[in-house]
């Protein structure tokens, strides 16, 4: 493999092995939560894997390396560059020529993953084709790095600032399967159900194994993403979330955000409409998604 990416030791052996291994993202630590929230989230989400069994290993990008598995201060020094690249499938090879430091994107994330060959990957919301989608073009690198690579992605749906409906035609269109872990309904995040359905209902963690190991034994060559709602206790309440969501998508639309800018700045303004709330509910439904995706490494290495 490229010397631009290096498996942590640990991580190479815990492969070696064949040990059940969870990859994480960097994004949502720089771009998706404030500071010092991120690093620890960040901490957090390792230790929930952990604590189910399987071994974390979080991607991100430090002086032109992709480093699969990072310590704990190799995390607090990617958070504290200022203005850190973003950086998915398009920017990554520049930023790495560049020596440059930057987070992974769950496109940029899902390329690092199957190239250390983890096949299990935990992150908050996938991204997805934009709302005003016709006159933007802003479709989310991390739907056709879903196409492409051969990796389980525990999340919430995507984000509700996106447009949901256009956003499941798209993986349909890609033959990306979407499973619903106890559920019928693809998730909007910050709340369970969205009124659009998934691929399949699997009633458990065991039944959504059993269709990710069929979908790699048949080859087929794309991702597969398991739809994993926020639980109901931590559900952001439906007024506060239409309206915070209204206000952020105004906000955006009025400072004519653009880019990879937009979904850090809606995240934000969310957070600032709410108060801190879609930030607890950002937090809950992650390690929700840590811990349902140690569970299905823990599966899937034991066939
Ligand atoms: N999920 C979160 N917070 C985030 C993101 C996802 O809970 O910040 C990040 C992910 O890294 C995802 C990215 O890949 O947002 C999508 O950005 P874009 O829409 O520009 O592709
Ligand atoms: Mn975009």
């Amino acid at each position: 493999m490229t010397e631009r990416i290096r498996i942590a030791p640990s991580i190479a052996a815990a492969l070696a092995r064949r040990a059940p291994v969870v990859a994480l993202e960097t994004t949502l630590v720089t771009h998706g939560l404030p500071q010092p929230d991120g690093v620890a989230v960040a901490v957090e989400l390792e230790s929930i894997v952990t604590a189910g069994g399987a071994v974390p290993a979080t991607i991100g990008i430090l002086d032109g390396v992709v480093h699969v598995g990072m310590k704990r201060d190799q995390l607090e020094r990617l958070a504290a560059t200022p203005y850190v690249v973003k950086v998915n499938t398009g920017n990554l090879a520049a930023t790495l020529a560049a020596g440059a430091t930057g987070s992974t994107t769950v496109a940029a994330t899902l390329f690092a993953a199957e190239a250390a060959g983890i096949r299990v990957f935990a992150t908050g919301g996938i991204g997805g084709v934009h709302r005003q989608v016709e006159t933007s073009g802003d479709v989310s690198a991390d739907l056709v790095a879903l196409a492409r690579h051969r990796v389980a992605v525990v999340c919430a749906g995507a984000k509700a600032i996106l447009d949901l409906p256009r956003t499941v035609e798209m993986l349909e269109t890609l033959g990306v399967p979407v499973l619903g872990l106890g559920t019928d309904e693809f998730p909007a995040f910050y709340r369970r159900s969205s009124g659009l359905s998934v691929d399949r209902r699997c009633a458990d963690v065991a039944a959504v194994a059993a269709a990710v190991r069929t979908h790699f034994d048949l080859g087929l060559p794309t991702g597969v993403v398991v739809a994993n709602p926020v639980p109901v206790a931590d559900e952001m309440p439906a007024e506060i979330y239409e309206s915070a969501l209204a206000a952020a998508l105004a906000a955006a639309e009025a400072a004519a955000i653009r880019g990879r800018e937009v979904t850090p700045f809606l995240l934000d303004r969310m957070r600032s409409l709410t108060g801190g709330a879609s930030v607890a509910v950002n937090r809950a439904l992650l390690g929700h998604n840590a811990t349902v995706a140690a569970e299905l490494a823990v599966a899937l290495a034991r066939a």
